[in-house]
């Protein structure tokens, strides 16, 4: 069901440091009351500064049924596109390439389609693979691997959003990415994924869960693109997902390396980043954070209580901070494929807006926190009436 991590997946280093412990959890997109629980443990490589989860859990548990829908977001919709567009300027003239790896549900390959391009979309998840071909984008179902990487043909571009941070054998991974944009000198590799200073700085503890195997700093995750013959030449940083960066890298010297990636370096080094000390101060943060929704969530028992979003991270939270089936009526999400499940390991049910309407909640807790303007827009009506906000993270707040 998992394995065990004895070494750096990136250095190979055994010297790793547990410094976030959060005990044995569910799995965050496993949306039953009854579900397994695994142990959730961050590691700090002394080496080389990645951190890193204690254990694996076999991908085919988590991803061959994958819940989440990226397109249910407008804002991360809207994000795609600038995506889309800002990649332009790596395009070849005629009939440029993309290929997506691990494509969701086709939200940002339908975006470089308009641009004009030809996109391919890969991911394990049957679910997902049939939701983008409905929405003409061509996929093949699968991991990126050797196996795939050869149903495909040479990429002007190759781009992976919200997954680096998934794979295991990072090495691997790269170099078929490496391989697929080799025959076109001009191939560029985009990937974008949460910064670990964001989590530690906006203590977003909730995001340490199963899928995510690591969370990095540009530092190590440098190495390992040389040692795989890709440099990484341009950064940039953006507020998806409580604070991301998108990092380009080309496998040739065509690109000379920008200033923001030496920038990016430095500030690491800088802020203690590469020291095991900065992560027990972020370890003891969570500690205080993990009571005080519950104390929040007690206080309110009189009153309606309802969630909105049933994130991954939002499920994860709940378990974390030992929140109970009591506590609220239900979680509202937009995507259907949650509809109707539970969460995790608490069983407080997943509906539909409709049926917050109906109950009319005095308090409406943002799960989602990363999309909380998008969520209070849509319940724009509930604040009218006099309903008030619960945001968990960084510190629980009412609003
Ligand atoms: P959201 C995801 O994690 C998936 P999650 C993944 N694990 C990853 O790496 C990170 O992102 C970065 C719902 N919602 O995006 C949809 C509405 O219902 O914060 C989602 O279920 N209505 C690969 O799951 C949830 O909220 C809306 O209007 O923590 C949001 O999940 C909006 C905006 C969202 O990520």
């Amino acid at each position: 069901m998992y394995k065990i991590v004895s070494e750096c997946r990136i250095c190979r280093s055994e010297a790793l440091r547990s410094y976030l412990d959060l005990g044995k959890q569910p799995l965050a997109n496993s949306l039953n009351t009854n579900p397994e629980k695994y142990p959730l443990n961050v590691l700090f490589c002394e080496v080389c500064g990645l951190s890193q989860l204690s254990i694996v859990v076999n991908p085919d548990i988590l991803y061959k049924d994958y819940p989440y829908h990226s397109s249910v977001s407008q804002t991360f919709k809207n994000h795609c596109r600038a995506m889309a567009r800002e990649a332009k300027k790596y395009f070849r003239p005629i009939d440029p390439m993309v290929l997506d790896i691990a494509a969701n549900d086709g939200c940002l390959l339908a975006e470089f389609s308009k641009e004009g391009c030809k996109v391919l979309g890969i991911d394990p998840a049957a679910n997902l693979c049939q939701a983008a071909m409905s929405n003409g984008v061509p996929m093949i179902q699968g991991y990126w691997s050797s196996q795939t990487a050869a149903l495909v043909q040479p990429m002007d571009i190759i781009t992976a959003t919200n997954v680096l941070a998934h794979v295991d054998d990072i090495k691997n991974f790269l170099i078929e990415i490496k391989e697929k944009l080799r025959a076109k000198t001009h191939g560029i590799f985009i990937a974008e994924f949460p910064y670990l200073p964001n989590l530690i700085e906006g203590n977003q503890f909730d995001t340490i869960y199963h899928e995510h195997l690591s969370y990095f700093l540009l530092t190590p995750l440098r190495r390992i693109f040389t040692e795989c013959g890709l440099e990484i030449f341009r950064v940039d940083k953006f507020p998806i997902h409580g604070g991301s960066i998108r990092i380009y890298a080309s496998p040739s010297s065509h690109h000379a390396i920008e200033y923001s990636v030496l920038e990016m370096v430095q500030e690491e080094e800088n802020a203690g980043y590469l020291n095991f000390n900065t992560y027990l101060d972020f370890s003891n943060c969570v500690e205080l954070e993990k009571t005080a929704l519950k104390m929040i969530l007690q206080d309110k028992s009189d009153q309606k209580v309802m969630g909105y979003g049933a994130s991954a991270k939002g499920c994860n939270l709940f378990n974390i901070c030992g929140i109970d089936r009591e506590m609220l009526i239900a979680i509202t999400d937009d995507t259907p494929a949650k509809q109707g499940k539970t969460i995790p390991g608490i069983g407080i049910p997943i509906v539909s807006s409709e049926y917050m309407d109906s109950i009319k909640p005095d308090f409406i807790l943002l799960l989602a926190w990363n999309f909380a303007e998008e969520l209070m827009q849509k319940t724009a009506h509930h604040r009218a009436r006099g309903a008030k906000y619960i945001l968990p993270i960084p510190e629980v707040k009412i609003i």
